[in-house]
């Protein structure tokens, strides 16, 4: 399996607070606590061995600390996607400069209107990717994803999303044929042969874990799924990420893994 030696996160902005959500009951994010909470999963992230590139905030972007869904780092090549959500759209012109620090200009692809696609319906397994069509991902972002995979000797499929926002909201692979699943995502034909790990939908939301380098990244107050990795045999590192939960977010977003 890819060892990961780099992550690239950005800073939680004030504007944070604004950012997109789907439950609005839970609250405005606390920035400050944000940003504890963000420092913690930087240092999580250096705990496994990655070196992290930190981003300045960006105020005109509310959701722009989600840096997993302007753009999608294979071993072979970038792509920057073209995010599904208005307000976000503009964040693709923003990672690409932190992108050219890692990938020479012949190495970054760009998926353009009218197709559109975010990172976060994006699984690697391998060098096959799972592409999530969602609200935010349609079916010419995804033929031109594919393409572009198929161009450098990797493979893609799509997978058609009912309930969730992104494909990681609900199934992440954490390596060694083991697959976190929740809801929508437990009994779908595309993952059947994995080792399906199903999360009970009381604590649904940590479904999205984060494999670094032989340790799992998981979200803290969620003990159904923290026993569930243990029991994979893999080291845990808690982070409480309840700030980023109020906009949807979760682990994964929060960073780019290479
Ligand atoms: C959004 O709705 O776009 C943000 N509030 C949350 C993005 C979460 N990103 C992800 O799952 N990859």
């Amino acid at each position: 399996m890819h060892k990961f030696s780099h992550a690239i996160v950005r800073r939680p902005c004030k504007a944070l607070v604004d950012g997109i959500t789907s439950a609005p009951e839970l609250g405005k994010p606390d920035y400050q606590l944000a940003l504890k909470q963000h420092d913690a999963y930087i240092e999580a992230l250096q705990a496994c061995g990655v070196d992290v590139t930190v981003l300045e905030a960006d105020e005109r972007y509310p959701d722009s600390c989600f840096v997993e869904d302007p753009a999608v780092i294979t071993r072979c090549c970038a792509i920057i996607t073209n995010p599904g959500a208005a307000s976000r759209n503009g964040e693709k012109f923003e990672i690409v400069a932190a992108v050219r620090q890692f990938f020479p200009e012949d190495k970054i692809e760009y998926i353009t209107a009218p197709g559109t696609l975010e990172g976060g319906d994006v699984m690697m397994v391998g060098d096959h990717f799972y592409i999530g069509r969602s609200a935010r991902t349609n079916a010419e972002g995804i033929r031109q994803f594919i393409a572009i995979l198929e161009k450098y000797g990797l493979s893609g499929s799509e997978v058609p999303l009912e309930k969730v926002l992104h494909l990681k909201t609900g199934v992440n692979y954490i390596e060694n044929n083991k697959m976190l699943v929740a809801g929508e995502f437990v009994a779908k034909p595309d993952f059947a042969h994995y080792e399906r790990i199903e999360i009970p939908e009381s604590e649904a939301y940590a479904a999205n874990c984060i494999w670094v380098n032989d340790t799992v990244i998981v979200p803290e107050g969620y003990p159904a799924v923290k026993a569930a990795v243990e029991s994979c045999g893999y080291p845990v590192l808690l982070v409480d990420t309840s700030e980023f939960r109020k906009l949807d977010g979760g682990l994964s977003c929060l960073s780019l893994r290479f």
